[in-house]
């Protein structure tokens, strides 16, 4: 059986495309969530946003369990978040990071990711589109 790809948002990524069009663009998260479900063909896909550090560990736990890939734009918590690393590093296939902004490009405060140091690879800057890239690239880094 094909394991699931799981898509995982972080806070806040629940109102995209309604704030900040200048930065993160006008595409929505259901949007993006259709584009990830085309690039993705007939691999199953668990697409998850959530506001609660908790479930966040919940669906990697799940993925550590059923998931072929990780593809994960953790928002802030990329940068405060030692139990995302910690269930990261449980996980044993590729992991993808991901931004829709480049966050080199900004404030300091979004220059220290602990993710990118479990990360297979990062993407950041490409905008929404992003995240069927990402799915792309995780086709790519799996065995079969
Ligand atoms: O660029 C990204 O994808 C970020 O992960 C987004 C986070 C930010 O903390 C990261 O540094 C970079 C912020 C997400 C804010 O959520 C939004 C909600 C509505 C519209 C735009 C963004």
């Amino acid at each position: 059986m094909t394991k699931p790809i799981f898509v995982i948002n972080g806070p806040n990524l629940n109102r995209l495309g309604k704030r900040e069009p200048e930065i993160y663009g006008t595409t929505t998260l259901a949007e993006v969530e259709a584009m990830c479900r085309q690039a993705a063909g007939e691999r199953p896909l668990r697409f998850h946003q959530s506001n609660i550090e908790g479930e966040i560990i919940n669906w990697i736990h799940e993925a550590i369990d059923e998931g072929a890939g990780i593809i994960i734009n953790p928002a802030a918590f990329t940068f405060t978040s030692i139990a995302i690393l910690d269930a990261l590093k449980m996980f044993p296939g590729p992991i993808i990071e991901l931004h829709i902004s480049n966050i080199h490009k900004r404030e300091a405060y979004y220059h220290n990711s602990f993710v990118s140091k479990v990360a297979t690879a990062v993407i950041a800057g490409l905008g929404p589109k992003g995240y069927p890239t990402a799915v792309q690239a995780m086709e790519n880094l799996q065995d079969s």
